[in-house]
């Protein structure tokens, strides 16, 4: 190992920085061979005046250094692998590097970095160290102004952070542009690219009038795929002035496409730059759901200005100020453009099937953690999708009014700065005047709280009482109770919602329209309505109000019930899947018995499938069983095999039970007209999708020969890339020469398009057919098949081990030995991408003895391996506990 036992950092130890750099002057000097950076630094000393000066940085050839222009002799400063540590300087001066760095070989994507023929940047989370020297820490931040030289001819295109404000050419055919930022920004947002790129380009007039010039910058090819990327931006940009009064900041915006990026996208100030996944769009090569997704990392990306950049993180461990906090607005945006209640039953599947397994493992941690070894691996779905969710609890608790007080003020107090959570939520408060410190304790606690709900109907006195009990995670029984917004409401038998009227003397609860807000602060409460006469189903955790695990008191018969009737879309989607995952559940428990499945479950699904005046996305969402990992959840053993063998029995008999609906569904759903991306058309591809793969799944031969046929055909004549993919899978799906003539088609067509073939690979990795171990290895060696582009790398493996969880964890242990082979080798390139494998190895605890004992000793051989990266060395330490 390279750092035989890498240190933690811990919160803890946060000390406010001794040096500002009020300025940062850059030029870099792009050449094949190398290129150089020089940098001039202001500094400023505002912390002990005998400290040195100790900048980052990484992988630098050190050239020269000198204060206020006088060269330092060699023994004025030393140098490590990680610093530049110079002890005797003035109080303000000026410093001068020159570096040597070799962005050509930088396989990590980390730093300056080239994909292709273009050259690039990634700083956060510490990057910046690895092209000059620097204090890479986010709390320092500074004016910058960068001049890029590069070949005129191979490099026309030549960008940073702000505004262009020069530009001119040199020797030998090499040219050169000035730009200057004139908003104070920490490292981690500085972006750089030099490239022969094609500009799909655009303006926004905002709401004071100012006109913003609007670029997308995409290898020439694909300069037909931006139109969609550049309306998600406009959207976007009017959103935030709407929602939040916050306008764009400089005069240009600038998006940049690259291929080879190892996340989805970058905030840079001025200068974004993108995984082309979530750019690139056009109907025959993008899913309705890349479209959603493109649409929302943009907005993402572009919420950032204000929610990171214009207000960022005083340290890392503060990542969910900005993360957890953007990831809610561009949730808002994407609710508003869409559908509010499809886009929330979709997150919170993301929340529960990713984040609650993440909350559950080794690597549990509070969305402000205390401690880590590899910032990089802090980017999880605890840190966003948690994190949003705590923000959601704050909006639930402030109403919309009280929460855009807060927002104001939180932007009038601390723009400029680089502040904490508890900055953030001493605004919201104060702003909206209420108290958040007990609220404040889920920043601090690991884990997902359980909450059991109990019913008690007096029906003579009228009473309804709703006793509430909060139970912390397992490992942590001590955990003080935390303040939880629960909202309910009651389901009368009519299917209406009965009026509430909370009983004063109780808990506060605030009502809103037919929806109570229980706020739960103690361990168990009980919340009592007044004037219930009639029977009613409690419909409870309305809209998801709280990231927690519910315990409700329903029947089958509640259930049902619900399913069918709840007014709140969320609570409606979740009835079904509760009583599936009980049906489901209890079809592993009596694998050898077989037998049908509960006629309750059977026929309110086949009432949601024959309901017309259900959205054809809810419908879909509602129609798809639950997850095999969200089921596997539930059990204290999980096994693979009986929950994917259970499952398709139960698709089986579902389609049997409404076959001649299905099919008329089917065909009463056929495109109307050539493709279009509106929210009917999606609903309609949506739920006609969904209502295929019961069609393949049908016992009857005759029909479920007829519904592949439709596959096929729908394959080979679709005019976009949803109905294409859709019908891919059912064919994969079906095995056999399906399968084999499916996929030799698929590829034919689309091999050279990198972001369908990375689908190719998907749909393959994903299949439950039984020899899906052994395709996923030979496709390993397959010549479009490659370690080096993180997005291909992800495509196979981590599809395969995250999202099949039947072929993942193939009884031979095959699976566990291919993965870590692959981390192994992705190790020694980029160990960022190799450490998001590392995840699938997380739960070995929840398997089998046997399972649990090989994933275990594939875990100890990434230990144990001469070289680790500490990303992966932290990752599989952690996983073994
Ligand atoms: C929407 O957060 C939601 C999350 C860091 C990189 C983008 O803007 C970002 C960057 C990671 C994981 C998820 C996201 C991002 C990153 C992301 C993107 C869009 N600051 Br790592
Ligand atoms: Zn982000």
């Amino acid at each position: 190992m390279k750092d035989p036992r890498p240190q933690p950092i811990y919160r803890r130890d946060y000390r406010p920085t001794p040096f500002l750099i009020d300025e940062v002057d850059l030029a870099f000097d792009l050449r094949a061979e190398q290129t150089t950076v020089t940098a001039e630094l202001k500094v400023r000393r505002i912390g002990d005046p005998t400290a040195p000066l100790v900048l980052d940085g990484e992988r630098l050839q050190l050239q020269s250094v000198a204060i206020d222009g006088e060269p330092l002799a060699e023994d004025a400063y030393t140098v490590t692998d990680a610093t530049l540590t110079i002890p005797n300087v003035p109080d303000t001066f000026t410093l001068r590097t020159e570096v040597v760095i070799f962005p050509q070989d930088n396989t990590e994507l980390s730093g300056l970095y080239r994909s292709g023929q273009t050259y690039c940047t990634q700083c956060e989370a510490e990057g910046f160290r690895r092209m000059t020297y620097f204090p890479d820490r986010p709390d320092v931040m500074s004016r910058y102004r960068t001049r890029i030289e590069a070949d005129a001819a191979a490099y026309p295109v030549l960008l940073s952070n702000g505004n262009r404000v020069d530009a001119g050419t040199t020797d030998a055919g090499r040219h050169w542009v000035r730009w200057e930022d004139p908003f104070p920004k920490p490292c981690y947002l500085f972006a750089l690219v030099a490239a022969d790129l094609r500009c799909h380009a655009g303006t926004f007039t905002t709401r004071s009038g100012r006109e913003v010039k609007l670029e997308i910058w995409v290898e020439p090819h694909n300069i037909d795929a931006c139109e969609h990327a550049l309306s998600s931006l406009r959207k976007s940009m009017a959103w935030d002035e709407q929602r939040y009064g916050r306008e764009y900041d400089l005069d240009l915006y600038m998006i940049v496409a690259v291929s080879d990026f190892n996340m989805a996208a970058m905030e840079n100030k001025g200068l974004n730059i993108f995984n082309d996944k979530y750019v690139l769009a056009r109907p025959q090569t993008a899913t309705d759901e890349d479209y959603e997704n493109i649409e929302g990392v943009i907005a993402h990306e572009y919420f950032h200005n204000w929610t990171g950049n214009r207000i960022t993180c005083r340290d890392w461990f503060q990542l969910t100020l900005k993360e957890g906090l953007t990831v809610f607005r561009d949730e808002q945006f994407t609710a508003d453009m869409t559908s509010p209640a499809v886009k929330r039953i979709t997150d919170v599947r993301g929340l529960r099937t990713a984040q609650f397994a993440e909350d559950a493992g080794p690597n549990r941690h509070p969305i402000r953690p205390d401690s880590y070894i590899e910032m990089n691996n802090f980017y999880t779905v605890t840190v966003y999708n948690k994190g949003a969710e705590v923000i959601r609890m704050i909006h639930t608790l402030l109403g919309e009014e009280g929460f855009r007080k807060g927002m104001d003020l939180y932007f009038e107090r601390h723009d400029g700065q680089a502040v904490t959570c508890d900055d953030f939520v001493a605004a919201m408060a104060d702003g909206a005047g209420v108290d958040l410190t007990q609220f404040s304790r889920w920043y601090a606690q690991a884990g997902t709280p359980t909450l059991v709900a109990e019913a008690e109907h007096d029906r003579d006195a009228g009473t309804y009482t709703l006793t509430l009990r909060q139970q912390p995670p397992s490992d942590t029984p001590d955990a003080p109770p935390l303040h939880m917004p629960v909202a309910v409401g009651l389901v009368g038998d009519d299917g209406r919602d009965v009026a509430l009227t909370p009983d004063q003397a109780g808990p506060k609860v605030t009502v809103r329209g037919t929806t109570a807000i229980c706020e739960l602060t103690e361990a168990e409460q009980r919340f009592v309505f007044t004037g219930v006469t009639g029977d009613v189903v409690p419909s409870l955790l309305r809209d998801f109000s709280a990231p927690v695990r519910l315990h409700a008191p329903h029947t089958p018969d509640d259930l049902a019930f619900l399913m069918g009737r709840d007014g709140d879309a969320f609570c409606r989607w979740d009835a079904a899947q509760i009583f599936a995952r009980q049906i489901l559940l209890e079809a592993v428990a009596k694998a050898d018995a077989g037998g049908p499945l509960d006629p309750r479950f059977v026929e309110a699904w086949g009432r949601i499938l024959a309901d017309e005046r259900l959205d054809g996305s809810l419908k879909a969402l509602m129609l798809t069983l639950p997850d095999e990992r969200v089921l596997g959840q539930a059990m204290d053993v999980v096994d693979p095999d009986g929950l994917h063998h259970a499952r398709e029995r139960a698709v089986t008999e579902l389609a049997d039970a409404n076959a001649t609906t299905l099919d008329a569904t089917w065909d009463a759903l056929a495109p109307k007209g050539p493709y279009a991306n509106d929210r009917d058309a999606i609903a309609s591809r949506r739920l006609r999708n969904a209502v295929l793969r019961y069609r393949c799944a049908v016992s009857d031969d005759g029909r479920r020969s007829a519904a592949l046929a439709q596959a096929r055909t729908q394959l080979d004549h679709a005019d976009n890339m949803t109905d294409a993919q859709a019908a891919f899978v059912r064919l994969v799906e079906a095995g056999g020469e399906h399968r084999d003539a499916a996929t030799e088609s698929f590829y034919a067509t689309w091999r050279q398009d990198p972001l369908v073939l990375d689908k190719w690979f998907s749909v393959q990795a994903v299949s439950g057919q039984p020899d899906t171990l052994a395709r996923v290895r030979a496709l390993c060696e397959h010549a479009d098949f490659t370690l080096d582009n993180p997005n291909r790398a992800r495509a196979l493996l981590g599809v395969f081990s995250v999202r099949n969880q039947v072929g993942f964890h193939d009884r031979s242990g095959g699976g566990y030995a291919l993965l870590a082979d692959k981390i192994l080798e992705l190790d020694r390139r980029n160990p960022q991408v190799a450490a998001r494998l590392v995840g699938a190895f997380n739960h070995w605890r929840r398997f089998d003895e046997a399972r649990g004992a090989a994933m275990r000793e594939q875990l100890h051989r990434l230990v144990g391996t001469e070289g680790l990266s500490r990303d992966v060395y932290e990752l599989a330490t952690k996983a073994l506990g």
